[in-house]
């Protein structure tokens, strides 16, 4: 029998305690079976795959200050308000986030703490930490994530600052030359639509996004060239224009893997506005937030966004500090493949279906696909039906313990939602 309550150890029933001491309220959604994942602290351990990646960029952004966040818990005016996200923005809704309650929710990315980063005054940094947000099954999507933030400033107030930015360009420039890497630039200098900053002089900003986009190209060649190519084909990145409420202008920058773009980070000019709230209106400069996950499952080979959580000796042996290995996987367990229908009478968000199968199955669901979506054409009534994919990474997961799950996921649905079960 598979036990849905899982064990908690001491140490995650702690977390869980201090979050059961804040006061609740409507806001509250955020489970303990998330909680307890906040004690995990995967990108701290030296061997494991994050671990090894995020050391593997502190190395080659050496001069750049190494920080840590451990509480993923924050307010919700720094992981949105203090980095300018409008009232409306959908990531600030029930459905995206996790809150403890109205005030109090897990970090949903590591920008949020930019500002209290630059308000102790440093000026070139790093800070990795897990982030939390809701949203769908499958192999590349799972609760909790890592990002690393990445930060540079110059004190703007003195007159020679930018003669700074160009010694520290030249320098990335004669790196890049010794890089086999093709770089697609789709952004535009000063972009009506991703405009420059009307306080910055431009050469300023121009200066300070070439200072960035080097940054960055030289740190993904430095990661990807462990797994480029045998037959020597450079590595091609992509930057395009994108849009984040405390950057101006904003980027995104993409490389080619496996005949597709893959996302990697999001970054830009820092708004003025920003840094003035964190003390620092006299300095400017540049910040990026990327994934780690994107980046380990293409360097170690790893298929499966839940492996990185597997606590199996036949994963976990695999990794080894300061080394980028190819993950050898071990045999996987047949799946179990449980379908269910229902008439819709009132509508539900994704994420919330997606929330239950999670709560009830943990790390036993691999996948969760809407399969068909059907309004009968007489009486107007809408029928969804999703297939579930439970298969356990670790051991052999019985039909009938399926069925276990299946029929409490079930109950849950009918329990929560405005549906009948066809
Ligand atoms: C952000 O989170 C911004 N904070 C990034 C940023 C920082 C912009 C500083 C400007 C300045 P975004 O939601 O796009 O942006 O996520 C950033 C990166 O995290 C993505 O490019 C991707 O690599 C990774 N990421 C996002 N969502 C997921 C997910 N569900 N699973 C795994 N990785 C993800
Ligand atoms: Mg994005």
């Amino acid at each position: 029998r598979i036990n849905l309550k899982r064990p908690c150890t001491p140490k995650i029933s702690l977390s869980i305690r201090c979050y059961r001491d804040l006061p609740r309220d409507g806001f509250t959604n955020a489970p303990d079976s998330i909680l307890a994942l906040t004690e995990r602290q995967l990108h701290q351990q030296p061997n494991h795959p994050l671990g090894i990646l995020r050391s593997l960029i502190q190395n080659t952004l050496s001069h750049y200050k190494h920080l840590s966040a451990p509480s993923p818990i924050v307010s919700t005016y720094k992981n949105f308000d203090e980095l300018e996200f409008p009232a409306d923005h959908p990531g600030r809704s029930l459905s995206d986030s996790y809150y403890l309650n109205e005030k109090t929710m897990l970090r949903t990315h590591t920008s949020a703490h930019e500002c209290d980063v630059f308000r102790q005054g440093t000026d070139k940094w790093l800070l990795t930490a897990d982030v939390y947000r809701r949203d769908e099954i499958d192999s590349s999507h799972y609760p909790v994530f890592h990002q690393m933030e990445g930060a540079c400033v110059w004190d703007d107030t003195h007159k020679d600052a930018h003669t700074a930015i160009a010694s520290e360009l030249q320098e990335l420039e004669s790196a890049l030359k010794h890089t086999n890497i093709v770089t697609t630039d789709e952004t535009i200098n000063n972009n009506p639509n991703n405009p420059y900053q009307p306080t910055h002089r431009s050469l300023v900003a121009e200066l300070i996004v070439k200072h960035l986009k080097m940054t960055l190209n030289l740190l993904v060649y430095d990661l990807f060239k462990h797994v480029q190519n045998t037959d020597n084909q450079p590595l091609q990145v992509r930057w395009i224009e994108a849009y984040f409420p405390w950057t101006g202008p904003s980027y995104e920058l993409e490389v080619m893997w496996e005949g597709k773009w893959l996302e990697l980070l999001g970054c830009g000019v820092m708004q003025q506005r920003t840094l003035e709230r964190a003390d620092v209106g006299h300095k400017s400069g540049w910040a990026f937030g990327l994934g780690l996950e994107r980046i380990a499952m293409v360097l170690f080979g790893i298929p499966d966004i839940r492996l990185f959580w597997s606590q199996d000796s036949r994963f976990s042996s695999q990794f080894e500090a300061g080394k980028i290995s190819k993950f050898v996987p071990y045999s996987k367990y047949p799946p179990c493949i449980k379908d269910v229908s229902f008439w819709v009478h009132t509508p539900f968000h994704e994420n919330d279906l997606y929330e239950i199968v999670r709560e009830c199955s943990q790390d036993l669901v691999e996948s969760v696909e809407c399969i068909d979506n059907f309004t009968h054409p007489k009486t107007n009534k809408n029928s969804l039906c999703y297939r579930i994919n439970y298969r356990s990474m670790d051991k052999n997961l019985t039909n009938e313990e399926a069925n276990d799950l299946h029929a409490s996921v079930v109950d849950r649905l009918t329990k929560t939602f405005d549906i009948e079960i066809r």
